[in-house]
C-alpha cells in the first residue's frame, strides 16, 4: 500500500536531509543535521541488534541536541554557528576538562561530527567497491582513519567486533532501499559531496573557535 511505502526505509531519505542542511550562507541548520543522524540510526537498527550500542550512544547524543532544540533557547539553536556564539558567549561550554556542562551541545555536537567523517570515508569507499568487496573491511579502514582515532581501546574492540557481522556488499545495498547497485553507486556519488560539504564547513567552524577537542 502506499502508506507501507512511505514508512519503507530509504537511504535516499536520508540523504536529501543533508541537501537540506545548508542555509544559502552555508549555515548548517540543527534540525536538518539531526534529522539526518535519526535516518542513519534507523538504518543501523534495520542492520541488527548487534549495532544497539552504537545506535543507543546516537541516539542518547541526538536526544541531547533535540532537547536544546526545543528547550527556552531553542532559537540561538537554529544553526551550528549560532549554537557555537551562544554557548560561547554564554560560558556554557566545558572548554578543557569535564566540568558543570558535560552535555553541551558543542561538545556533543562534535562527537556526531567526527562519526560523520566515519561516515563519508565508509560511503565513499562503498560508492568504489567491486561485488566482491567486504562491507566490513571497508568500514573498519573508513573507522581507523576516522573516529578510531579518538576512542579509547575497548570502545575500538568493540566496534572491530561489530563489524565482523555486517551484512555483505549486496544485502547492504539493499537494506539501503534505494534500487539496483547502480542506482545505489549513483546515489552515494551525490551523497558523499554533500556530506563531505556539511562535514568540512562544521570542521572549519569548530577549529576556527578551538573546539575540535572538547571533553
Ligand atoms: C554500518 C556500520 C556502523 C558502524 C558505525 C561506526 C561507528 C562505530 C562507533 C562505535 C562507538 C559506539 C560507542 C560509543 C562511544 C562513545 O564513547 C563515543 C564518544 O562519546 P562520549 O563518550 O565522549 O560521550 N561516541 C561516539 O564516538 C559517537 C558515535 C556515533 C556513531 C553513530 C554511527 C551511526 C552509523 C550510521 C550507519 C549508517
Amino acid at each position: 500500500s502506499e502508506a507501507a511505502d512511505e514508512q519503507k526505509f530509504c537511504l535516499q531519505e536520508v540523504l536529501d536531509t543533508y541537501r537540506l542542511c545548508l542555509s544559502p550562507e552555508k549555515e548548517v541548520y540543527l534540525e536538518h543535521y539531526v534529522a539526518g543522524w535519526r535516518g542513519l540510526v534507523k538504518f543501523l537498527n534495520s542492520l541488527g541488534s548487534v549495532f544497539g550500542f552504537i545506535s543507543k550512544d546516537a541516539v542518547t547524543k541526538i536526544q541531547i541536541l533535540v532537547a536544546l532544540l526545543n528547550g527556552e533557547n531553542g532559537s540561538q539553536y537554529s544553526t551550528l554557528q549560532s549554537m557555537v556564539k551562544y554557548e560561547l558567549d554564554n560560558g556554557l561550554v566545558d572548554l578543557t576538562k569535564r566540568g558543570p556542562h558535560p552535555d553541551s551541545g558543542c561538545r556533543t555536537l562534535l562527537r556526531l561530527h567526527r562519526a560523520l567523517r566515519w561516515l563519508e570515508l565508509f560511503l565513499e569507499r562503498l560508492r568504489v567497491s567491486t561485488e566482491d568487496s567486504k562491507t566490513s573491511a571497508l568500514c573498519a579502514e573508513a573507522y581507523n582513519e576516522s573516529l578510531a582515532q579518538h576512542h579509547p581501546w575497548v570502545v575500538r574492540k568493540a566496534a572491530g567486533m561489530a563489524f565482523l557481522v555486517l551484512p555483505g556488499r549486496p544485502t547492504f545495498f539493499e537494506v539501503m532501499n534505494v534500487g539496483p547497485p547502480e542506482q545505489v553507486v549513483s546515489m552515494l556519488g551525490e551523497a558523499v559531496p554533500l556530506i563531505s560539504e556539511v562535514y568540512k564547513i562544521t570542521e572549519e567552524l569548530y577549529a576556527e573557535h578551538n573546539l575540535l577537542d572538547l571533553p
